[in-house]
């Protein structure tokens, strides 16, 4: 996502953070180039307007500060305004009501009934009562639709067929408070904003539920068009909110950047995958440093934490600075990669790393599935003494693990390469250790 946006706010951020002095020839350049940029990545002109604007009169007043890098203040001033027109804080949901009402409103295809079930099952974990809503009654395919996703979360849905969608929704309500239903989401149709018929139903819906809630669908991959839509639904319902969603896909950013701005709502959730669990809550500052490529640090340390313990690492380093660091030892480094996610997304969210850089890597999992195979087909002396495995001991090890003799010996081979550069290693000072050298990353 956003690889565009982030490339090109890359390169700014290279020539800003060689700046000795902030001048006003370098705060006009990076702003016209700030300026192309976000208006490539489709952001809507106001607002990028509105940002550079900003942006310059914040680094006006930098000018003067005798900063010992001023380059890295203009960024600082680029990244803090970028935070600021995504929300700055992430949005609570209103959930007052007895029961609470959301009201999903949005375009043909943009992810309502998917986000309805993903809320629904949300919700569910945290021991709420939920109940959907299928008031989308154009076609029975979407009833049909949000049945089947309710099955599979196990959230009951109510419908009355192809009735009256007003109807349904006031019906539902009143059921919902009957059976102490703590959150009712409804599903509603599809629309095109030009479609003014379909538009009175969902304002007369809103009209006769009052929901606490009602979030606009922007599916984030049309860019532009999910603005200009999120503008006219906007303009015709009081919005408290914005789902994006399809963030998983190759949109460019400008819907994201945007959406805050043109609403004046806050964006509450992105959908970030198909699957039920693909809904996290919208959080600028996360979505900022994804934007501008300073990587996902906060969950990538999240994600470390919950794999290694200390005590682990600690033996790792005596181990290594022993010069001891045997396969037995690589097997379950790969293990705990493994319980980190794909090598793809890990590297993804590391500062720093190129995208492009990334795109040229040789990151297969399955190589890891395979080296792993590998050393599994290993008797644990062989592994604890890699110099065991001769001629026939490779043979048998590349039968066992299905893999070719070749690759057999290349994982022999970088293994020894990889204890050769940790024994330099090991004469570096204590809590030095570069670890990102065990995962075999090459
Ligand atoms: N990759 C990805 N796909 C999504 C996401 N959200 C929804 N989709 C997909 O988008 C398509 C349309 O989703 P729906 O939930 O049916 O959209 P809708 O707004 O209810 O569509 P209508 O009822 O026809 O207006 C489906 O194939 C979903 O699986 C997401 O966050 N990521
Ligand atoms: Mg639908």
């Amino acid at each position: 996502m956003f690889e565009q946006i982030t490339d090109r706010f890359d390169t700014i951020f290279r020539r800003l953070r060689g700046l000795g002095k902030i001048t006003d020839t370098n705060i006009q350049e990076t702003s016209r180039e700030i300026r192309r940029v976000l208006l490539e990545a489709d952001v809507n002109l106001q607002v990028a307007r509105d940002f550079i604007t900003h942006v310059k009169v914040k680094a006006e007043g930098t000018k003067v500060l005798k900063s010992i890098k001023p380059g890295e203040q203009f960024i600082k001033i680029i990244y803090e305004e970028l935070i600021h027109v995504l929300g700055d804080e992430t949005a609570e949901i209103d959930l007052n009501g007895k029961p609470s009402v959301i009201l999903m409103a949005g375009l043909q295809g943009s992810g309502k009934t998917t986000t309805c079930a993903k809320l629904a099952k949300m919700f569910t974990n945290q021991n709420k009562k939920v109940l959907m809503v299928a008031a989308d009654v154009y076609r029975p395919a979407a009833i049909e639709q949000l049945q089947s996703l309710g099955r599979q979360i196990d959230v009951p849905v109510y419908d009355e067929g192809l009735g009256d969608p007003v109807a349904i929704c006031v019906n539902a309500v009143a059921k919902a408070k009957s059976e102490k239903v703590d959150i009712v989401i409804l599903d509603t149709a599809g629309r095109l904003h030009i479609d003014g018929e379909m538009m009175n139903e969902i304002q007369h819906i809103w009209d006769e539920v009052k929901p606490n809630e009602i979030l606009f669908v922007a599916d984030s991959m049309t860019g532009q068009d999910a603005v200009t839509s999120a503008k006219a639904f906007s303009e015709a319902l009081p919005l408290t909110g914005t789902i994006l969603t399809k963030l998983d896909g190759d949109a460019r950013g400008g819907a994201a950047v945007s959406i805050r701005q043109v609403t004046g709502t806050p964006i509450k959730f992105a959908g970030v995958s198909e699957k039920m669990d693909g809904l996290e809550p919208f959080n600028p500052k996360q979505m900022a440093d994804r934007i501008l490529g300073f990587g996902d640090v906060i969950s990538l340390v999240e994600k470390a934490e919950l794999v290694t313990d200390e005590i682990e690492v600690a033996k790792l380093e005596k181990k290594l600075r022993g010069n001891e660091f045997n396969l037995e030892d690589f097997q379950q480094q790969l293990m705990q990669l493994k319980k980190m996610g794909s090598l793809q997304q890990l590297m993804g969210m590391m500062p720093g790393i190129n995208r492009k850089m990334l795109k040229g890597m040789d990151m297969d999992d399955r190589q890891l599935l395979w080296t792993e195979a590998i050393i599994n087909s290993m008797t644990p002396s062989e592994r604890r003494k890699p110099n065991l495995i001769d001629g026939s001991r490779r043979k048998r090890i590349s039968l066992g693990s299905g893999r070719s003799l070749q690759e057999v010996n290349q994982l022999l081979k970088q293994f020894a390469q990889m204890k050769k550069m940790m024994k330099q290693f090991g004469k570096m000072k204590p809590g030095k250790m570069p670890m990102g050298n065990f995962m075999g990353i090459s």
